[in-house]
Formats: C-alpha cells, sequence, structure tokens
C-alpha cells in the first residue's frame, strides 16, 4: 500500500483543483511535470491530444504520437497540445483509481481536474 493519501495537480486535490478554461477552436498546451515517485497515467476524456515535448525537447512533428492518455514517469516532463473542439466540460485525471480519491474517500478528489469550455 502506498504511504501517500493524497495526490494533487499544482498543489490542489479535487475538488480544488483549478478548472483549465479554454475557448471553442484554441489550441491548448498543457505542461505536465511529474514531482512524486510515483508514475501517473494522465487521462483525458473527450479529446485527443499530441505529445509536443519531452524532457524539455521539442519532439519532432512527424514523430510525435495522437493519443488520450500519457504516462507520466518521476521527474519527467511532457508538453501535450490538442484543439478546443469538442465542447462541454472534460476531466483530465490520473489513470491510478487510488490517485483520484482523497484518503481512500468513496468521493472522487486528488488528481482530478475540469477542461471548462467558456464563451
Ligand atoms: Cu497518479
Amino acid at each position: 500500500m502506498s504511504m501517500y493519501d493524497i495526490f494533487t495537480i499544482n498543489g490542489k486535490a479535487y475538488p480544488d483543483t483549478a478548472p483549465l478554461l479554454v475557448r471553442y477552436g484554441e489550441r491548448v498546451r498543457i505542461r505536465l511535470g511529474n514531482l512524486s515517485m510515483d508514475s501517473h497515467p494522465m487521462h483525458f476524456h473527450g479529446h485527443d491530444f499530441m505529445t509536443t515535448a519531452v524532457g524539455g525537447n521539442i519532439i519532432p512533428f512527424v514523430a510525435r504520437l495522437k493519443r488520450n492518455t500519457i504516462n507520466v514517469a518521476p521527474g519527467e516532463t511532457w508538453n501535450i497540445e490538442f484543439f478546443a473542439n469538442n465542447p462541454g466540460n472534460w476531466v483530465f485525471h490520473c489513470h491510478k483509481p487510488h490517485h483520484t480519491t482523497n484518503m481512500h474517500s468513496m468521493n472522487m478528489g486528488g488528481m482530478l481536474t475540469i477542461i471548462r469550455y467558456v464563451q
């Protein structure tokens, strides 16, 4: 069992995580950095994204992968980009169940935030 019971995005655990506000038609970049000792397979609902940089190095266009989950290992950084073309409120979260709860609660928590379309 993990010794950690709270997992965060930008220092906050859901429901206190700040939503990422986007507008339809925008190209959005998210920079992921894992400062923990565990890997985090970050999964995005409603969109696919492209991996555009890893470890501070730009990924050549022909080598970029289209995906909806990226495993961010300890110490890694990744840039991902997506086109905001599917209005709604979409979940972006770690795919390890224990990482999306707070203190093993039955409620959603931890490494989860919302990609929210605004006018
Ligand atoms: Cu995780």
